[in-house]
């Protein structure tokens, strides 16, 4: 196998085009084997084999960089970067991270995870190797998807306007996890059909000729012809050189051209043209399904999931009120929208991946009457920060919020955890925050936010509800929390899942247990009357422990002067590791066991 000779980038230099289509092929087989046993985003990385292969050929890592968006299909790149003897390891405790990662590689020169940051980061590296007088090569690796996401424009606004010199690659699949949307999506999908033609600038064309004859995608007469009633490609109104569409696939053609594109230093542009699931049958014909895989099931109970209860209370929102809207930024599928998509697909809106506009569109919407719930990862919330105060907040709008994969979600890591939100969220005047204990109780919580006059956000963890539901009084009421046990002596109050923990430590120490369900506003009246009857209490959430729940108890305890014994249990300061849900917890302390410790300190 030439695939275990590889340890280094060096050790392909020297190969054929004929043994790196050999190689192609044993990496296909040695990631489809590999991630069936780990999970991971099989459906990318398949497709971007032979570009990583010839890039790998043609540059220098690390001297020349690589950027890889969302950094998801940089598998190849591990394997020839000498991580491929932990390739089992990937997304476990302990492993590989499955993005690209700074502390793992001097190969990975960026780190990653959400998506459209690689043309910022790759035009500030050839900003710097420009000072300090370097002819290093920096690349962007972007995908049709990536390029929606604002930062990409803004980069690629900056980008035409310098003589960095920088290299992205466009890699084109149609596909973001589900199908591309929009009008740049179909942008290049004209592109593709060639019924754009290029206006090549005339160093361009000298470049031109010594392509390879399949990237002469429109003879020079014609071009110059079309160049003058035709206007140039976007990319080249923005001031990038642009070539392409080249086949992503053939590794002959990708090492002429980026041999060629190599001598360029100036801002560039590849377009090249990709499958998803490239060489797996099943792949090829649903590369949504194989866009992320998870390992072998490990699945502990039935209960539906919390993106399945929120995509049931969609449906039966929207039938019952016509001016329910649902929006997501590209994750359709992950945020359990798939049926209302079907079923309202005028009140459906996919906005790609953009965030803040997804946030500003909302309220847009919400002055006229509409009402938009806006289905967001809490961790791309952060992204639509500025959007959510200035856009929503402030103006008071009737927005709602759902905000799913909070806490700590698991094999993605830190870029992917959701524990910042209630300390960013709570510090915003006008919000209302629901942290709900059960899936049930989520279905009820959006009930009381879509009848409520404001802002409000329901946030709620990956997967499945531990227990389907506590029995709690079954209406939200306006900053209400709800005792679920009463005990003696310790009182916890419980956000969101850590409920179901803390009836579990409730089982060894005599507590009461509170679901405290708002975080904003707080049940202080019942807070103040727990307090002066207990001598410890614990608060638990799945947040960092920096200006979440637990801090606003504390403001509270403070204001009213009630000296007490408080302890707060949430996520330390840290960046978090990957590994499973309940090995997360685990290590952070936000367990039963760590309750009952406390509680006995
Ligand atoms: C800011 C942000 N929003 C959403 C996501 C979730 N996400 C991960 S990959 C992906 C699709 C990316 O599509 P593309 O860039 O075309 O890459 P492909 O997987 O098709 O190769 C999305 C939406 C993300 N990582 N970051």
């Amino acid at each position: 196998m030439i695939l275990d000779q590889i340890q280094s980038p060096a050790d392909i230099k020297s190969l054929s085009i004929d043994e790196l289509n050999l190689l192609t092929e044993e990496i296909k087989v040695f990631l489809i084997d590999s991630i069936e046993k780990t999970g991971g985003h099989l459906s990318s990385n398949l497709g971007t084999i032979e570009l990583t292969l010839a890039m790998h050929y043609v540059f220098d890592s690390p001297d020349d960089t690589f950027v890889w968006d969302v950094g998801h299909q940089a598998y190849t790149h591990k394997v020839l970067t000498g991580r491929k003897n932990m390739m089992s390891t990937l997304r476990q405790k302990d492993g590989l991270s499955g993005f690209t990662k700074r502390s793992e590689s001097e190969h990975d020169i960026f780190g990653a995870g959400h998506s459209s940051t690689s043309i910022s980061a790759a035009l500030g590296i050839a900003f710097a190797n420009k000072l300090n007088d370097k002819p290093d090569t920096s690349i962007a690796v972007i995908g049709d998807g990536a390029l929606t996401g604002g930062m990409s424009f803004e980069a690629l606004n900056h980008a035409g306007d310098t003589d960095a010199n920088l290299l992205i690659v466009l890699n084109d699949n149609e596909m973001s996890i589900s199908k591309n949307v929009g009008a740049l999506s179909k942008y290049l999908t004209r592109l593709i059909s060639g019924k754009i033609y290029s206006t090549m600038k005339s160093k361009s064309l000298k470049f031109l000729e010594r392509l390879p004859s399949i990237q002469k995608f429109a003879k020079r007469s014609e071009e110059h012809l079309k160049g003058m009633i035709l206007p140039g490609t976007l990319f080249e109104e923005l001031g990038l050189d642009y070539f392409g569409p080249i086949d992503g696939h053939d590794i002959s053609i990708l090492i002429k051209t980026l041999e060629n594109l190599k001598n360029l230093k100036k801002p560039r542009i590849l377009h090249i043209i990709t499958k998803k699931g490239h060489g797996l049958e099943e792949a090829e014909e649903n590369p949504l399904k194989f866009h992320g895989i998870s390992p072998p099931s490990s699945s502990t109970n039935n209960f539906p999931s919390y993106s399945s209860v929120f995509g049931e209370w969609l449906c039966n929102s929207a039938k019952a009120d016509d001016k329910v809207i649902g929006i997501t930024p590209a994750m359709s599928e992950g945020s359990g929208m798939v049926e209302f998509a079907n079923k309202f697909p005028e009140r459906f809106v996919d906005v790609a991946i953009a965030e803040q506009h997804a946030v500003t569109l909302a309220g847009g919407m919400a002055t006229k009457g509409l009402k938009p719930i806006v289905a967001i990862y809490s961790t791309f919330l952060q992204r639509g920060y500025d959007q959510f105060i200035h856009d929503i907040a402030l103006q008071n709008l009737n927005v709602t919020f759902a905000i799913d994969r909070a806490g700590l979600v698991g094999a993605d890591g830190a870029t992917h955890a959701g524990i910042f939100d209630l300390s960013f969220l709570r510090c915003i005047p006008n919000i209302t925050i629901i942290a709900p204990s059960s899936s049930r109780e989520m279905y009820k919580a959006l009930n009381f936010a879509n009848h409520f006059e404001g802002p409000v956000c329901v946030r709620f963890p990956r997967g499945k509800s531990s227990v389907e539901d506590f029995v709690t009084e079954s209406k939200f009421e306006m900053g209400k929390g709800s005792i679920v046990k009463t005990g003696k002596d310790i009182s916890i109050f419980a956000f969101g899942n850590m409920l179901d923990v803390a009836m579990k430590a409730s089982e060894t120490i005599n507590a009461t247990v509170v679901d405290m369900r708002f975080v904003k506003p707080l049940d202080e009246d019942l807070i103040v009357k727990i307090a002066n009857n207990s001598k410890t209490l614990i608060s638990i959430e799945d947040n960092t422990l920096y200006g979440g729940a637990g801090s606003a108890i504390n403001e509270l305890l403070q204001q009213q002067n009630i000296k007490t014994n408080l302890h707060i249990l949430g996520v330390p300061d840290k960046v978090t590791e990957h590994g499973t849900q309940s090995e997360l917890y685990e290590i952070y302390g936000l367990t039963p066991e760590k309750i009952i410790e406390v509680s006995k300190k």
